[in-house]
């Protein structure tokens, strides 16, 4: 059996029993926990210095990190694949900047990453890489000799391809892109964008098989992996006594109903749209009023970028305002937190929350989602309210769906999950449920390493 080689812009500290946040890390040590294997990626550390970092082992799996330079976590971390290559992939082009500089230092960085990677690699590894900071590094990696099967999974989403050329350096990222065997996608949008661009801008020819193109004189398969969670694991942790004691006393004090999100603070995520639709649903539904709080949790990120800077000061600025035009004394309309929370205390509060609004302007799965349906009591679940454009409503199409920009359906949306017969409730918390077994994030792992392994078509 091949040995599995994963890498990620970062490695997650990782502990022994210890739960880490984020879909990405879960995934990853998902993987690597069942058949061991190697995990390389930045540590998270700007030093001079650029030698590997010492092998860590934890279990079956040996860690191994290099620092990156302040140059090189300028230009790559923060400056292309932070402020150009991820507003783009969300849509959000007004948003993003572009140097050429930076780009050169994104490809020196995925160089660095091929550098560090190609002694550990042996003949019959098979590399999965994930996903936007590392376009570039199967390329590298080839360009030192390196013939593995190697994979890149793709967790944002890959845009029309107009949007995807605002990028002035296009045509050198999806040629690099090609140099991987599997390009992995969270949905068939995603997909089929990017055979769209390969199929209209770079002469690729779609094969019969595989969903594989011709281009560039090599054939790449490409696929469509929905990430998903452990749904029993989730209502596990919600459910144990001991996780849920803080979360039931808040609900004490909450009254009827919590209305709750969870993020990651970015500008992705829909934010600002989400505090406008719930001040309009306070505007609209006045007998709500003392009876209902929306809970918003949103743990800075990437907060040395100007374009997170803003959408933080911004949401401050309206999470006062909107307290400030409703709050009465013995209630405060909306609660607005800016830290992460263990997922023993995170787990709960879904279970508690009869609504979850998950609203981004585009996500390329978002595993709040669900992870919140998979969170609740199945005799009286809480109500899902998601955005369109999140990848997760091509499976989760029994939540109430929304778009995100229009903040008055947004607000009756609110109203009518509030206001949801148990029966309706049941009905689509169940088929939610049904489609989550079955892609579920073994079948995610698998399939992937499944296709990877295979010939390509
Ligand atoms: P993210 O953009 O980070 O992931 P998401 O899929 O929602 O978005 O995953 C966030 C994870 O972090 C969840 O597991 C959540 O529980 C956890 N989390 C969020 N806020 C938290 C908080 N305050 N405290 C503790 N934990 C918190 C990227 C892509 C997504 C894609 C995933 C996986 O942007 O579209 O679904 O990767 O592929």
């Amino acid at each position: 059996m091949s040995r599995l080689v994963v890498v990620s812009n970062r490695v997650a500290p990782i502990q022994e029993g210890e739960a880490t946040a984020g879909g990405l890390a879960a995934g990853v040590l998902d993987a690597l926990k069942q058949k061991g294997g190697l995990w390389f990626g930045w540590s998270g550390e700007i030093s001079a210095g650029l030698e590997p970092k010492p092998e860590r082992t934890v279990g079956p799996i040996s860690l191994f990190t290099i620092d990156l330079s302040r140059q090189d976590y300028d230009e790559f971390y923060r400056g292309f694949a932070n402020g150009t290559l991820w507003p783009v992939l969300h849509y959000q082009i007004g948003l993003g900047r572009f140097e050429w500089a930076e780009f050169e230092g994104y490809r020196r960085v995925n160089g660095l990453f091929a550098a560090a990677l190609t002694p550990l690699i042996r003949p019959d590894d098979l590399i999965w890489v994930h996903d936007y900071h590392l376009l570039c590094l199967a390329g590298a990696l080839r360009a030192n000799g390196v013939s593995n099967r190697i994979g890149l999974f793709l967790h944002t989403p890959f845009p029309a391809p107009d949007v995807f050329m605002t990028i002035p350096s296009h045509a050198s990222l999806i040629q690099a892109m090609c140099a991987y065997d599997l390009l992995g996608f969270q949905t068939e949008t995603d997909r089929t964008a990017f055979i769209d661009y390969v199929v209209r801008h770079a002469n690729g020819v779609p094969t019969a098989i595989d969903d594989a193109v011709a281009v560039f004189g090599r054939v790449v398969r490409t696929g469509v992996y929905p990430i998903g969670v452990h749904v029993e694991d989730v209502r596990a942790q919600a459910e144990t006594p001991i996780n849920r004691r803080q979360a039931t006393r808040m609900r004490a004090n909450l009254l009827e109903g919590l209305i709750l999100s969870v993020d990651r603070l970015d500008y992705s995520k829909g934010l600002r749209q989400r505090f406008a639709a719930f001040e309009r649903f306070l505007a609209d539904n006045p007998a709500r009023h003392g009876l209902v709080t929306f809970m918003q949790i949103a743990p800075p990120s990437r907060s040395d970028i100007e374009t997170y800077q803003r959408i933080r000061r911004e949401l401050e600025g309206e999470a006062g305002r909107i307290n400030g035009r409703f709050a009465e004394v013995d209630w405060v309309p909306l609660r607005y937190l800016n830290r992460s929370f263990p997922r023993n205390v995170l787990m709960p509060l879904y279970a508690e929350a009869q609504a979850c609004l998950v609203t981004p302007l585009r996500d390329g799965m978002n595993l709040v989602a669900k992870e919140y349906v998979a969170a609740q009591d199945p005799e009286d679940p809480g109500v899902l309210i998601l955005s369109e454009f999140a990848g997760a409503a091509r499976e989760l199409d029994a939540a109430l769906l929304i778009n995100p920009y229009d903040e008055a359906g947004m607000a009756q949306a609110i109203e009518q999950a509030l206001s949801m017969p148990l029966e309706e409730r049941q009905d689509r918390h169940q088929a939610m449920l049904t489609v989550m077994r079955t892609n579920s994030l073994e079948r995610w792992r698998d399939r992937f390493e499944a296709d990877l392994v295979g010939d390509g078509g």
